[in-house]
């Protein structure tokens, strides 16, 4: 078969290769249980990684998906924060590492062991769990009950995070999280933020640093510049300040953001939580379904005409509006009327999404194409990226509009095939790799895809990445 002309279905024999390969490259970025997003560029534990890796994880072996959230979760800190990254002692080579972050030295919140980072990522982590819960009970009795029994343990430690993110990060005016950091969004130099981004403004005391990102991927335009790093570590010079504190950062961090993304993920987060409460009989339903409702009222509150919803910057009131695939926040919030999810298919089908005329694939990119803030090739301006179209597949499929999730799925899959490599992201006129080409998430959405389908799962899946 010439792959370069391939429009089609997979053949089962191509998906099971490609599964396999998919499975090969989550064992390849494993340490022991642990597995990372990609070796030599992000070495150590990230927390929404994780969470999309348990997810593919859940189709190879339930046990090992529990246990990679179990390690993360061990970095919590005793406020509830979940940090979004989690360092391996062991693993040298990530700028900025624990010293520059030296939480444990200025936060009692934090852990003195493991070291971690001070700021946080999107809650995906329940929604990771009830699915690896409803995996295990795919499965037989004893893998369903263990699940059970690992869910009853984990679920505190869920709550907790939810109720920081709660009590902590929710503005109170607009029912949005709060973030310090565009790290903490995931969408790190998307256009969402260059607005705030403009008003950070990095003192002449900023320690110097050397970049390590630039060593893994050579071609410096796919990654963010060196005055967004600036700024980047100066955010955590003001949190490092701070103590670490959120109240004095809600007050006094130069970027304050209500991210609409990030909010509809907690909201989806917390509907999955209330059914993990549920399944262990927990008495803490009512509380994750008001978290989740409210979560979704802020989400449509900042929903225009269009369908698409847009952040706002907390320290100056203004929109945010950039034309990203955060826009679609509202689909990933949940519950929308029969009607609205049309409305948002027709939108993500278009010409400015994955409908424009010159993309190789009709696959959603990060920013529209119709955004005068698209870059083709730079990260989280323009690429396409695996991981938000299993959110998009994942959120269609809740919301009944299962042909569109299919087409998404199926063209998504098609492109990691093409390309040839399970890359972090991918030029959207080319189909180009781009950025890591063995990144962990891309190869757990593959996995999860292949297998949602039914496909067959040879035994040498599972073996490859136990061992
Ligand atoms: C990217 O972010 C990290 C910082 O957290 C980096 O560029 O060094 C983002 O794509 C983020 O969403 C992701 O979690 C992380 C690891 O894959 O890489």
């Amino acid at each position: 078969m010439d792959l370069n002309n391939y429009r089609s279905d997979l053949p089962e024999k191509l998906a099971v290769t490609m599964a396999a390969r998919a499975a090969h490259v989550l064992g390849l970025n494993s340490d022991g249980d642990v597995v990372k997003p990609a070796r030599g560029l992000y070495p150590h534990q990230w927390s929404w990684d994780t969470a999309f890796i348990a997810i593919g994880l859940s189709a190879l072996d339930v046990d090992l998906a529990c246990r990679n959230l179990d390690a993360l979760f061990t970095g919590q800190w005793r406020n509830g924060m979940v940090p979004h990254i989690v360092f391996d002692p062991d693993a040298k080579g990530y700028f900025p590492g624990p010293d520059r972050w030296a939480c444990a030295d200025v936060s009692g919140e934090a852990p003195a062991t493991p070291l971690t980072s001070g700021i946080c990522q999107p809650p995906v982590h329940a929604i990771a769990a009830l699915h690896t819960v409803r995996a295990a009970t795919r499965r037989d009795n004893s893998t369903a009950s263990a699940a059970i029994r690992w869910a009853e343990t984990f679920l505190p430690k869920l709550l907790s995070w939810h109720r920081f993110l709660v009590r902590e990060r929710t503005d109170a005016s607009t029912g949005l999280v709060r973030i310090f950091h565009g790290w903490e969004s995931g969408m790190d130099n998307s256009p969402r933020f260059d607005g705030p981004y403009s008003r950070v403004r990095p003192g002449p005391d900023l320690p110097p640093y050397e970049r390590r990102d630039l060593k893994y991927v050579t071609d410096a335009g796919q990654r963010p510049t060196n005055q967004e790093y600036d700024s980047y570590l100066w955010l955590v010079e003001e949190a490092k300040h701070a103590g670490y504190d959120q109240q004095v950062l809600s007050r006094s961090s130069s970027f304050n953001v209500g991210d609409v993304f990030f909010t509809a993920l907690f909201a989806a987060a917390n509907d999955d939580l209330a059914e993990l409460a549920d399944l262990v009989r927990a008495p803490e339903v009512a509380e994750a379904r008001g978290y989740a409702e409210r979560a979704r009222a802020a989400v449509a509150a900042r929903t225009g005409p269009s369908g698409l919803a847009t952040d706002i910057d907390l320290r100056t009131g203004e929109d945010l509006e950039a034309g990203t695939i955060a826009g679609f926040a509202p689909l990933i919030a949940g519950q929308l009327s029969a009607h609205e999810v049309d409305g948002m298919v027709k939108l993500l089908q278009g010409i400015c999404w994955a409908g424009h005329p010159g993309f190789k694939w009709a696959l959603p990119p990060s920013t529209s194409p119709c955004s005068a803030h698209f870059r083709a090739r730079s990260y989280w301006r323009g690429p396409v990226w695996p991981v938000t179209n299993w959110l998009l597949t994942w959120a269609l499929g809740r919301a009944g509009a299962e042909q569109a999730a299919a087409d998404l799925r199926r063209t998504a899959l098609e492109q990691v095939v093409v390309a040839g490599g399970l890359a972090e992201y991918y030029e959207p006129y080319t189909g180009e790799v781009l950025g890591t080409v063995n990144h962990s998430w891309t190869a757990a959405v593959v996995v999860d895809w292949l297998c949602a389908d039914d496909w067959p799962r040879p035994a040498s899946m599972t073996r490859r990445i136990t061992g």
